[in-house]
């Protein structure tokens, strides 16, 4: 008998069951999910860089797990957020594009979010910050969140309250004051966990920080009197004030006693748009809006103390698309086939019940770009030209090696294909934008060589 019961425990663990029974075992665990908005690979105290200390985003990565390939599945921000909230690439639903500054009326998530299933679990839902998702139909209150306190376009003032759909909103209400977008996010989160701390909850918390415009309030940019560029000093002030931000809620989180019972995930919406903002994508090629490694590779972290390795950094391929999977399981959600996820629940592989690796591949289209990374290997394409480059020796993706890897180049190739295969046409904005070296629309414009006089 006693071999039958090993027999059959062994067989439950090869097929997952212990990554369910250790959600069992325990609460619900509660999910914050933090999002930063256009922060590089480049910055961050965690990340390598200590120009800008960031201790509380950086206490993710000590209490946790710090992915140094961490991706997002779109190189700018709607697209990826698409990702985010469904599971899916969002190239499977239209969603390749963002909606431009006039909105299509097509456009928004319609799609099943993640907020929805942990709502369908039993968790109370909140978000506070930049949606960037569609209105009406696919305002965040229609799609699964029990709060919302935030914007609903994908840039805002951070010390206006805005007009129009575009104002801040509580709910479906505009707000008659402010005072600091980043700050005020925070406040509003923590609201939400004082209210539901007896009971699991779900916190999406998307700051529009470090996205332009260049604000922050003067006594965080004066805290960098050092920095003596005026661009770079605001960001500074405005990356320092995201993570004071951070740290309040975290600091709310060990005052309800929930740290344990908490799982944290931050990543960055995307790359750096470098000479926008000034966010460094370190030794990374390219920037936002680009399927080089600096539009699409970013800062990604997760803690859940008690529950999975503290101070790990694990070089596995891990994307945004994992979030909803990883998060449902935590919750104790079986994720359906009919869902088709293409993100992985990243538990087990975290925890040491699975060997290898989450994704045997990742796989991005922007238009005319696209890319693939599997292995040590990537395909990058930015319109001109599929070129290949092996990232464990190039990380800079600095040496085309497309003519002598020939056989690896028609492998790559022929992957992308198939899953591109799953994929159906933009359902807004045009195929031919953002390509080659027009990538990146936010990159400011090269002046004009007056004539010589
Ligand atoms: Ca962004």
């Amino acid at each position: 008998m006693r071999t039958v019961l090993s027999t059959l425990t062994a067989v439950a663990c090869c097929l997952g069951f212990g990554v369910a029974a250790f959600a069992a075992d325990t609460p619900k665990p509660n999910v914050l999910l933090i999002v930063a908005d256009d922060l590089g690979w480049g910055e961050l105290g965690c990340q390598g860089n200590s120009e800008i200390p960031t201790p509380h985003i950086d206490s993710l990565a000590k209490n946790g797990i710090r992915f140094t390939s961490g991706y997002v599945s779109g190189p700018y921000c709607s697209p990826t957020r698409a990702g985010l909230m469904s599971g899916r690439y969002q190239q499977r639903f239209g969603h390749e594009f963002n909606p431009g500054p006039t909105a299509p009326d097509n456009f928004g998530i319609k799609q099943t979010t993640i907020a929805n299933r942990l709502k369908d679990a039993g968790y109370a839902t909140g978000m506070f910050g930049k949606w960037h998702l569609g209105d009406g139909d696919s305002h965040p209150l229609k799609r699964g969140f029990d709060e919302y306190y935030g914007f609903l376009g994908g840039a805002h003032p951070y010390q206006q309250i805005g007009q129009g759909r575009n104002a801040i909103l509580r709910g479906n209400e505009p707000v008659d004051k402010m005072e600091f977008t980043t700050l005020d996010f925070a406040r509003e989160a923590n609201k939400f966990i004082d209210k539901n701390h007896d009971k699991p909850w779900f916190l999406y918390l998307p700051f529009n920080a470090v996205h332009g415009p260049m604000e922050a309030p003067q006594s965080y940019i004066d805290r960098f009197p050092k920095i003596t560029d005026n661009k770079r000093r605001t960001f500074a002030g405005m990356l320092s004030a995201m993570d004071d931000a951070i740290g309040n809620v975290l600091a709310k989180l060990r005052e309800h006693k929930l740290e344990e019972n908490t799982l944290i995930i931050f990543f960055s919406d995307n790359g750096g748009p470098t000479a926008v903002n000034t966010a460094s994508n370190g030794p990374l090629n390219g920037f936002k809006a680009t399927v080089w490694e600096g539009g699409v590779r970013v800062p990604f972290l997760m803690q859940w103390k008690g529950k999975l390795p503290a101070g790990k950094v694990d070089d596995r391929l891990v994307i945004q698309l994992d979030v909803q999977p990883t998060a449902l399981a935590a919750a104790g959600v079986d994720a359906k086939p009919e869902w088709k996820l293409d993100g992985v629940n990243l538990l087990p592989y975290l925890t040491g019940d699975k060997k290898g690796t989450p994704h045997d591949a990742l796989y991005w289209r922007f238009g005319r770009q696209r890319a693939i990374r599997q292995g040590d290997w990537k395909l990058t394409d930015i319109g001109d030209g599929a070129k290949v480059f092996n990232l464990t020796k190039d990380i800079g993706e600095k040496t085309d090696l497309a003519s002598q890897e020939a056989d690896k180049l028609k492998q790559l190739e022929a992957a992308y294909a198939e899953w591109n295969k799953g994929n159906v046409e933009p359902a807004w904005g045009n195929v031919n934008r953002g390509a080659g070296k027009k990538a990146n629309p936010d990159q400011p414009k090269k002046k004009k060589k007056k004539a010589a006089a």
